[in-house]
């Protein structure tokens, strides 16, 4: 269970913070306050106090058609990621011809709203349009295919994205290489190469390597780190490892995320916590729901505890929109807000370990 790190806090300013029901009321509602006073309270103003962006995966329909999702998603994040948008198979439904509308519009709506853009996915085994998967291309076309679309979608973003996800999930559970249509033609350089191509047509985008079960040290996140230092040592343009922090209340929170961070810190490299959710096996209780804010706050203070660790990144923020049920039978429930947009126990975690950190190491 979560422990009182409230009681860490101390003096009038701890008092004024933690009156009883005061985070909830932050949390659940306006109470009249004037917007700007309400917005120096969300996530992403309590953030930037503490020197990580706090951000969410967008989902562009939500965004278009539900106006309270249209609001949160505004004010309570300093940075965006396209949930979908960005991925192959939107934006070059057909060889050649992309389609660039939902993304940019995403890149409008976080530029109207002062926040800072996660760029997600250049190159991935998942999501690749039909015409890509079915064709019957050679490694030297395969080569030519990617190089040009990693080329022009980091061009037509260029200077807009501020970390691009540019190798997505490319490790099995041992710490061997995933077995994709990449892997297969190109051999194990289509990583370096994918990198060098998005710098070469983005210089200033920070370029990262994201993966899932990699919050801790297992074979997994040793053998990205193994990658990631040979890359480095060969000046390959990589710098930073996004941690996607997908948990379950029915497993351990990792514990050892910070040790595990301080490693690639130690490389030099940044790091971010990219798509936290903690799902729950339905129905979801109080008791699931503590245990799911102490996930959130396991993933959050990794971050907060490695020097260069930028932003840590929710993926969604209401259980109304949801990868989680279509994907695991029987679970759901894993984001910060319910479906009525009521903050759950993990919200405020998330704001207690802010404010600590803000008072540690923000610019008051
Ligand atoms: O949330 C995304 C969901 O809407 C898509 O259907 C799914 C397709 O695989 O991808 C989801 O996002 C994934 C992300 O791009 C990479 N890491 C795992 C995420 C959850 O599956």
């Amino acid at each position: 269970m979560r422990k009182p790190i409230k009681a860490v806090l101390v003096g009038a300013a701890a008092t004024a913070l933690l009156a009883p029901g005061s985070i909830n009321a932050f949390a659940h509602e306006d109470h009249g306050r004037g917007h700007q006073d309400q917005r120096a309270t969300t996530l992403g103003a309590l953030g930037k106090r503490a020197g990580v962006r706090i951000g969410t995966a967008v989902d562009m329909a939500a965004l278009a058609d539900d106006p309270p999702y249209r609001a949160k998603a505004a004010t309570e994040f300093s940075s965006v990621t396209a949930e979908n948008v960005m991925k192959w198979e939107v934006v070059e439904p057909s060889r050649g011809k992309y389609d660039w509308k939902a993304a940019d519009e995403l890149v409008d709506f976080a530029r109207a709203n002062g926040q800072l853009v996660r760029g997600h996915t250049l190159l991935w085994h998942n999501q690749l349009p039909a015409w890509l998967t079915s064709g019957d291309f050679t490694p030297g076309e395969l080569r030519d295919i990617l190089r040009k679309h990693i080329t022009d979608e980091a061009r037509h973003f260029k200077g807009r994205i501020w970390q691009w996800d540019v190798v997505n999930e490319a490790f099995n559970e041992d710490g061997t290489l995933r077995d994709s249509i990449w892997l297969r033609a190109l051999g194990p350089g289509y990583i370096a190469d994918a990198f060098r191509w998005a710098h070469k047509a983005d210089p200033k985008a920070k370029l990262y390597i994201n993966d899932y079960n990699i919050e801790g040290v297992n074979a997994k996140s040793t053998a990205l780190y193994d990658l990631v230092a040979d890359l480095r040592e060969q000046g390959v343009p990589v710098h930073g490892v996004g941690i996607q922090g997908h948990l379950s209340v029915q497993y351990n929170a990792p514990h050892d995320i910070a040790e595990n961070m301080k490693r690639f810190d130690d490389l030099g490299l940044e790091t971010a916590i990219t798509e936290a959710d903690v799902r729950i096996p339905m129905p979801s209780d109080s008791t699931k729901q503590e245990a799911q804010a102490e996930g959130y706050d396991v993933l959050l203070r990794g971050c907060l505890l490695t020097p260069r660790c930028t932003d840590f990144t929710v993926w969604g923020f209401t259980d109304k929109y949801s990868w989680v049920p279509d994907t695991f039978e029987g679970e759901g429930a894993a984001n910060i807000f319910d479906e009525e947009y009521r903050a759950k126990p993990a919200y405020s975690a998330l704001r207690e370990d802010l404010m600590l950190a803000a008072g540690v190491k923000g610019r008051r």
